[in-house]
């Protein structure tokens, strides 16, 4: 714990909250598995807006699902300062990702109306519907996007998720009106502060406990398909295949040794495969596979994923298999803006919250907010680096120290 004089942040009431919410879809110990729109998810997005209400805030609800609570400031029209994350997880995750930032959010508010009354600029904590794709795996930030109005028309019907169920049907079951998404669409906010756990090893080989993001990494995610001949294991000489699945273990190998090889802080995963018909003694007839590429560095993502296509292509190409190249996500690095970033080692400084700045590794709903806001992160330590996993952790004083950060910087922001 960092040394200061006075805390505005009460560490006991944000564990409480962060044990509360976990109970919503929790999965063993310590996972959660809350998937966008489901009944769990519902009952946790209640339940932030009752902690928002309790917090002082004015609750609304827009039509995508997003839930946002205001502290009004005097001055009205200035464009809003927002805070927030989302409350969805992975399948199982953690207790902590997405959440956090929630939790962090309504507890600055509430920490700075009780100390400091009613603001200038109106402040508000923002819990998104969606951010892991974890239901859907094409959803891309479903919440942010509604906010910057760039969900397609189709988009609704067209994704479906890992349990058959539309995007559409998926939002009727938790009571919206898919018709109604582009409503949800604001050009009112000038600031997005996003809290997050770090999940990466940084901050604890550092020994600190908060970072300020300066860089969120730019990626692209494709799904592979290769289609070949299904034929009998036994029988087919080697020379006579045309065998997805060799073609995918060439390209897997290759692709990640290229990003291994190319060196920090380019990275490859193959997250998902899937084979067609997934027998022992039979040739597949289709492999498709997951490839998730990243680099904060616009030049190295842009040789890593040209190193990867040009693989992709010529293996399929060499070995008479049909490819299919899809472009799932595709975004290009992203900046904090360098004055939130100013405030924010100035609001660490003031807490006396050692702190460091640094690249994320993950990309987040930011990316899509700084399309219209001003946007920065504030990282809290993850124990051992992990997430996306119910092993997930950050201690009660690291998740304090960095939502005391937050709330001294929108009192910088809102108050002054
Ligand atoms: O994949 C990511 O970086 C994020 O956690 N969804
Ligand atoms: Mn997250
Ligand atoms: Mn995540």
């Amino acid at each position: 714990m960092a040394i200061t004089s006075e805390r505005w942040i009460d560490p006991g009431r944000l564990q409480a909250q962060i044990d509360d919410l976990a109970e919503f879809g929790a999965r063993g110990e310590t996972g959660v598995a809350r998937l966008v729109y489901a009944p769990e998810w519902v009952a946790a997005q209640n339940q932030i807006a009752a902690w928002m209400t309790e917090a002082g805030l004015r609750v609304e609800r827009d039509t995508v699902g997003n839930v946002w609570g205001y502290l009004d400031g005097r001055q009205s029209g200035e464009p809003l300062v927002v805070s927030g994350s989302h409350i969805d997880s992975q399948n199982p995750g953690g207790r902590f990702d997405g959440a956090l930032g929630v939790l962090a959010a309504i507890n600055a508010l509430a920490a700075l109306r009780e100390r400091h009354g009613q603001p200038e600029r109106t402040l508000a904590a923002l819990s998104l519907v969606e951010e892991e794709a974890s239901r859907f795996s094409t959803a891309n930030f479903w919440g942010s996007r509604a906010i910057i109005g760039r969900i397609g028309a189709e988009e609704p019907k067209r994704l479906r998720g890992y349990d058959g169920v539309t995007m559409a049907e998926a939002m009727r079951d938790a009571g919206l009106d898919p018709n109604r998404i582009p409503e949800a669409k604001r050009d009112d906010i000038g600031v997005f502060i996003e809290l997050h756990i770090e999940q990466g090893p940084y901050l604890e080989q550092a020994d600190l406990p908060v970072g300020i993001v300066e860089r969120v990494t730019g990626y692209r995610q494709y799904l592979v398909t290769l289609e070949g001949e299904a034929n009998h294991a036994g029988t087919t000489p080697m020379d006579l295949r045309r065998d997805p699945m060799a073609g995918a273990a060439e390209i897997i190998s290759g692709v990640v040794n290229t990003a291994h090889r190319m060196g920090r802080p380019a990275v490859t995963t193959i997250g998902r495969i899937h084979a067609q018909p997934n027998e022992r003694a039979v040739i597949p007839r289709q492999v498709s596979f997951t490839v998730d590429a990243r680099s904060p560095l616009p030049g190295q993502r842009e040789r890593l994923l040209a190193r990867h296509e040009a693989l992709i292509r010529e293996v399929a190409d060499r070995r008479d298999l049909t490819l299919s190249l899809r472009v799932d996500s595709d975004r290009r690095p992203v900046l904090a803006d360098p004055v939130l970033v100013e405030i924010i080692a100035e609001a660490a400084s003031e807490a006396g919250v050692p702190a460091m700045r640094m690249t994320s590794g993950a990309v987040h709903d930011s990316m899509q907010l700084a399309e219209i806001a001003r946007m920065a992160m504030i990282f809290v330590r993850s124990r051992g680096g992990i997430s996306h996993s119910p092993e997930e952790f950050t201690s009660t004083e690291d998740a304090a120290d960095g939502t005391e950060v937050l709330a001294r910087a929108l009192y910088r922001l809102g108050y002054a």
